[in-house]
């Protein structure tokens, strides 16, 4: 850049920040307390550098806020990281709006109106938490610890969900997401290979891969910054990509071979994959005969499986199918078989789908090896015993699944099953949530369920940083501390370079917002709970750091983050697996003893019925569901979503590109309007939407009502048999334009081998 144009931007950023800080200073009063004490390292513009851990998503990037005169000024990526270096996403950028938007949480609040309404009177800090103490007390004493649920999500939630533990409710949902996300991946690769490949993170070699499979799994819209990293180099090194999607997704415009794939039968295809590896021998013999059990009963169990079965299923052509395996075949064992991470998709077949690509992987070898599914190098911390709370509850519990499904308790109870148990009363009642992290209207199925539910309680109540659909509901609100405003916890991540960092505040609470931290051991104090020893969160980050050999001060010595030697590939002829048998299991013998599929088999989801086509979902670059819609920078960028329609099946409906229209699903749920995006990149059985928007709470000034949400046409849900998660991919929608319902055109022949939706009876004009 020409020096003197350098100087006019620098000159017009600093404008900007000065206007930033003048705009802060006149609408925000700092809070008059503190908690963090970071420390500081010199920085450009005479800010100060604060090391610290992302949160506008779960990847949890290590960052520096950049602070002036107590103020945020900007945030980057922390230079020391080997996983994202100074990169941030937008979304990371964007936490500064998130910190000093207007609309945030202030105040403790107390409902005023009807649940729902949004309508609320302020209270202090001391009320707040009283009456939440003593709704929980009142509640326990009458219906016992099991009508004591938790919503939970993210690093907010964790110090509360220890209290709901130690009060003896097994009815918690647990981080991350697992019920809405990645329930089904994980258990597969924990039964599969002994670790979660597929949770928080995806233990998956890309980088230096030479194939790439992705099912589903659309990086570049889903933004994790390391783990795009890591696939644009595997691609920028030559690695062969495969993308299956039944839209034409960023990772498929980059394909070598696209496969436009049928919703809901991707199994179909992996298992007649296996079958002609098999037969073939194009599989790893050594790898499988040395690591490997359940082999023949895997080869037993897919010879039905051809390629010329799957064609039709998944609505493929069988050339295509087969090129993609010789493709994949070819690489191994250095192929990626990506674990995906969303899951819970169909309900039915979501862990087989995910036990399925562990398979592959297995018979590809590609375990343990540069291109493959790598194992974690744990990083030393040390356990920090004051920021204990709560024992696993006892067993045998008055469990809501256990009966149900098999392997959700190691992760606590399913959400449906708690909605439904609210509603129900069966088999006992539950009268009061706790909710931290989550929205769970707009991302749990059913939301006029859920809403019901919520009309039932004795008392609902949530910790939240913005007036969501969530808060609106919630009889008492507790305002808390964003991410840049407090210590959480030590961050280790085991991945190909493995490294320590701590999220620190960058800034001063605002307002009357507090740390999860301070809200969990007030509310103990009230529960009479004997938690929390420590005074702070430092306390405990101190201990778990001290199993690092490090303190806080040594770690900002260091720039807030030290690297670790990563042992991710293994001598594979010795390989061991913390699995059951000691071996990859390919046919899980766990899953056999609970009367499960030990390997998985296809079963169909039904297809869409005439008239009506598949609603599916996923997300865009720059916002993180919903909890960035009203991110003033981020809403800028990409303020409502679109939905993709055929553009032969717009083309017979009389549809234009950009018409705006609205979706009325098989109940007679009815969407916001949105706009339409007329294209060939989806197949016509299907329609999609970017998920988060059409938010419901008018106290989200920027995001009310800008574009529609998936989760208000999602009121059908099936239970995946293993482990209680609920679908999101198993409904269907017409289009309504103005008041005209179009039937969408039937141009995908479906074979008999799958069945069709039938309609109970037709439901129009429902609600909205
Ligand atoms: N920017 C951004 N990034 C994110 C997030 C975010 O909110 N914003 N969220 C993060 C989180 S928590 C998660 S879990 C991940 C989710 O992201 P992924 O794990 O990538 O989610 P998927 O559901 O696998 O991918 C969505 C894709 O699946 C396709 N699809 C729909 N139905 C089918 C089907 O039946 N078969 C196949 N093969 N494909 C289908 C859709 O067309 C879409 O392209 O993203 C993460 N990254
Ligand atoms: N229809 C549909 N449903 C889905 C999905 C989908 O694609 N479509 N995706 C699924 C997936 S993969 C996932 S992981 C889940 C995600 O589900 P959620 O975690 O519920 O996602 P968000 O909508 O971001 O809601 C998070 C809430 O936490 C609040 N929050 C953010 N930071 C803090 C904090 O520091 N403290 C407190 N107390 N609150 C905070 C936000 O304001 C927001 O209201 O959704 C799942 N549900
Ligand atoms: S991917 Fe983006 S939003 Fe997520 S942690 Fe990293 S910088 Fe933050
Ligand atoms: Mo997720």
């Amino acid at each position: 850049m020409k020096r003197r144009k350098f100087l006019k931007l620098s000159a017009s950023a600093c404008a900007a920040l000065a206007a930033l800080e003048l705009q802060g200073n006149s609408m925000f009063r700092p809070a008059a307390a503190s908690t963090g004490k970071p420390a500081m390292l010199p920085g450009s513009l005479g800010a100060k550098d604060i090391p610290s851990v992302c949160e506008m998503c779960f990847w949890r990037c290590p960052i520096v806020g950049k602070v002036k005169n107590g103020r945020l000024v900007k945030i980057e990526g922390n230079p020391k990281s080997p996983a994202n270096s100074t990169t941030v996403c937008a979304r990371g950028n964007s936490g500064i709006q998130l910190l000093y938007d207007p609309d945030r949480m202030k105040y403790p609040l107390k409902r005023t109106g009807e649940r729902g309404e949004g309508k609320w009177a302020r209270i202090s800090w001391d009320e707040a938490l009283d009456e939440v103490a003593h709704n929980i007390k009142k509640v326990k004493d009458k219906y016992g610890p099991h009508a004591l649920a938790y919503f939970d999500h993210g690093a907010s939630a964790e110090f509360m969900r220890g209290i709901f533990k130690d009060l003896g409710t097994e009815n918690y949902t647990n981080e991350p997401a697992f019920f809405q996300c990645v329930g089904p991946a994980a258990l597969a690769f924990l039964k599969t290979v002994g670790y979660v490949a597929s949770g928080t993170r995806q233990y998956i070699d890309m980088k230096n891969a030479k194939a790439i499979l992705l099912m589903g799994s659309h990086i570049g819209e889903n933004v994790h910054v390391s783990h795009v990293r890591e696939y644009m180099e595997g691609l920028q090194n030559g690695a062969k990509l495969v993308v299956v999607d039944p839209r034409f997704s960023a990772p498929a415009g980059k394909a070598d071979l696209y496969l436009p794939i049928r919703p809901g039968t991707d199994t179909a295809l992996l298992l007649a994959w296996m079958n002609f590896i098999i037969e073939k021998g194009l599989y790893d013999r050594e790898f499988v005969q040395n690591n490997c059990i359940g082999f023949d009963s895997v080869k037993e169990a897919v010879k039905k499986y051809t390629i010329e079965w799957a064609a039709p299923i998944c609505d493929l052509k069988p050339d295509e199918i087969k090129k993609a395996i010789l493709m994949l075949a070819e690489a191994r064992p250095h192929v990626a078989i990506h674990p995906g991470r969303h899951a819970t998709w169909y309900g039915r077949g979501d862990t087989s789908r995910h036990q399925a690509l562990g398979i592959l992987a297995g018979l590809f070898g590609a375990v343990g090896v540069p291109g493959g599914l790598y194992f974690p190098t744990p990083v030393k911390k040390a356990h920090s015993e004051c920021a204990e709370c709560g024992e696993e509850p006892e067993t045998p519990v008055k469990s809501l699944q256990d009966d149900y499904y098999p392997f959700a308790s190691t992760f606590g109870s399913p959400t449906s099953k708690i909605i439904e148990a609210s509603l129900t009363g069966d088999p006992y009642p539950v009268r009061l949530w706790g909710i931290n992290g989550v929205n769970i209207l707009q991302t749990i199925p059913n939301p006029y369920h859920t809403m019901d539910a919520i009309r039932k309680l004795d008392f609902i109540f949530c910790e939240e940083i913005m007036p969501t659909e969530t808060a609106m509901w919630s009889d008492i609100v507790l305002p808390g501390a964003t991410y840049l405003e407090r210590f959480d916890a030590v961050y280790a991540y085991d991945l190909l370079t493995p490294y320590l960092t701590v999220r620190q505040p960058v800034v001063k609470p605002m307002f009357e917002a507090r740390s999860p931290f301070w809200i969990a051991r007030e509310l103990a104090k009230r529960l009479d709970i004997d938690c929390f020893k420590c005074n702070d969160v430092e306390e405990i980050i101190e201990e778990e750091l001290k199993g690092a050999g490090l303190t806080l001060k040594s770690l900002d010595e260091n720039g807030g983050l030290v690297k670790f030697k990563a042992n991710p590939y293994r001598d594979r002829k010795d390989l061991k697996f913390n699995t059951s048998s000691g071996k990859m299991e390919l046919s899980v013998e766990d899953f056999e003893d609970e009367d499960l599929d030990p390997v998985p088999e296809f079963i169909p989801t039904p297809a869409p019925p005439e008239g009506y086509a598949r609603l599916i979902y996923g997300r865009v670059p720059v916002h993180t569901f919903t909890r960035t819609m009203n991110n003033q920078w981020l809403n800028n960028e990409w303020p409502e979503n679109q939905l993709w329609l055929n553009d032969k099946a717009a083309g017979k409906m009389g549809l234009k590109d950009g018409e705006e229209v609205q979706l009325e699903n098989q109940d007679g749920a009815r969407s916001l309007p949105i706009k339409l995006k007329v294209t060939p990149g989806i197949r016509p059985d299907a329609v999609y939407m970017a998920h988060g928007y059409g938010s419901r709470s008018k106290q989200l000034t920027k995001a009310y009502e800008k574009g529609a949400s998936d989760q208000f046409v999602i009121t059908m849900y099936e239970n995946d048999p293993f482990m209680g998660a609920s679908s999101h991919r198993t409904n269907f929608v017409r289009i309504v334009k103005g008041k005209k319902i179009l039937d969408i055109p039937d141009l995908c022949p479906v074979p008999p081998q799958i069945p069709r939706f039938q309609l109970k009876h037709a439901k129009t004009g429902g609600k909205r």
